[in-house]
């Protein structure tokens, strides 16, 4: 038997004992468990506290039985360490007090020092680590790519149109060039540091990159990531790469440098490994199907399990995160369908 988890298994094309799964944001507000031990308040005070965000982190993975935990963190954790004015609005995300506007802001944006800035973080993967160690399940770190981080600090919060942004882009796209720089780096920093502290998997979120067309995309936003999933390969840990609305950039994305390519619910995994190649694939069930009748949530289930055996490779996930409103035993059944049945479905695929 293979020593690697059923997760780095897929994640590096073998033949997995089982079909690994876990879910974007399982560690979020639809668990009971998390919103008793969080309480309320901003995220980042929760994230600083290691004990907290441990337990958090773990928490879907006694309850799922999940293929991996992903760390309770966010994607703007490295900018709000180095001071940039930024915090996590319950029931709104993040918001920056002053956004980004104009060259000045640059020298807001400083290299993030890791032992200094997020000693927090390294300590709660070092937990999480050593809990984990003794099971097969994998620890993913991530971070937010450039453009979709760049977007919160530009229009100062979520946004639909990416109005701002796109003006931005289009007024002054050397200055554009500069921040997605700097953030690469803060990226760059932040994946290294959670791996080197123990995490062995990493995610790229690029959530709002479906709001580009494929030529902005090329122009804007894929150069950045490319240069953070470059800069991380020397740590020989699977990368994926995530985005939402993405079906016209997949096979952008497959030319990332991502070993792993996260796909939404709206491209069925068979047509994404087309537009891909020859790359592991993550997804793709519509959160929303978590409020279906069980019988759609299993047929669609089985379904992506079977479109997933095309691909070189199938770790099951959610086309996006988990809803906050998802009743957690809607889960707990795709986890078990996926384990049960993910492997046997596959192999009549093929
Ligand atoms: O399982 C987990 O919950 C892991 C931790 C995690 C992750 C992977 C959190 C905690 N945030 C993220 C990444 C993240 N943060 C992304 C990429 C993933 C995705 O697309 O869903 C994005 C876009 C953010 C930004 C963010 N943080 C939003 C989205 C706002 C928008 O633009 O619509 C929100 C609501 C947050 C707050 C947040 N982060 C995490 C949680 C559990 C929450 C909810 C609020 C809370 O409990 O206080």
């Amino acid at each position: 038997m293979s020593s690697l988890s059923p997760f780095l298994e897929a994640a590096s094309g073998q033949e997995p004992r089982h079909t690994p799964v876990w879910f974007m944001r399982q560690a979020g507000r639809s668990l009971p468990e998390y919103r008793a031990l969080r309480g309320e308040g901003s995220i980042l005070e929760a994230i600083k506290t290691p004990e907290i965000a441990a337990e958090v982190t773990l928490q879907p993975v006694r309850r799922y039985g999940v293929d991996a935990a992903i760390l309770f963190s966010d994607i703007v954790v490295p900018v709000a360490a180095i001071g940039f004015g930024i915090d996590v609005i319950p029931g709104r995300g993040p918001v920056a007090e002053h956004p980004f506007t104009s060259r000045s802001d640059l020298t807001r944006l400083r290299p993030l020092e890791v032992d200094q800035d997020i000693p927090y973080v390294i300590e709660t993967v070092r937990h999480v680590a050593a809990e984990l160690n003794a099971q097969d399940t994998t620890l993913i770190g991530f971070a937010g790519a450039p453009f979709t981080v760049a977007s919160y600090l530009v229009e100062g919060g979520p946004s639909r149109t990416f109005t701002k942004v796109k003006a931005l882009m289009y007024q002054d796209p050397e200055l554009w060039d500069d921040l997605v720089a700097v953030l690469a780096d803060l990226s760059i920093s932040f994946l290294r540091a959670q791996i080197n502290a123990g995490a062995q998997a990493l995610q790229l979120f690029d959530s709002w990159a479906g709001a580009l067309s494929p030529n902005e995309y090329a122009r804007f936003a894929l150069p950045a990531t490319k240069h953070v999933l470059e800069s991380v390969s020397d740590l020989k840990v699977p990368r994926i790469l995530f985005g939402v609305g993405t079906g016209e950039l997949l096979g952008q994305m497959a030319t990332s440098g991502a070993d792993v390519v996260g796909v939404d619910w709206r491209v069925p995994l068979d047509e994404a490994t087309q537009r891909i190649g020859n790359h592991p694939l993550q997804g793709n069930l519509d959160p929303a199907l978590c409020f279906a009748p069980v019988d759609a949530l299993e047929d669609a289930t089985r379904d992506i399990l079977r479109r997933g055996a095309k691909a070189p490779g199938h770790i099951f996930n959610l086309g996006h995160g988990v809803l906050p409103e998802t009743d957690p035993d809607m889960l707990k059944r795709v986890v078990d369908l996926v384990h049960n049945e993910g492997r046997t479905l596959a192999k009549e695929a093929q």
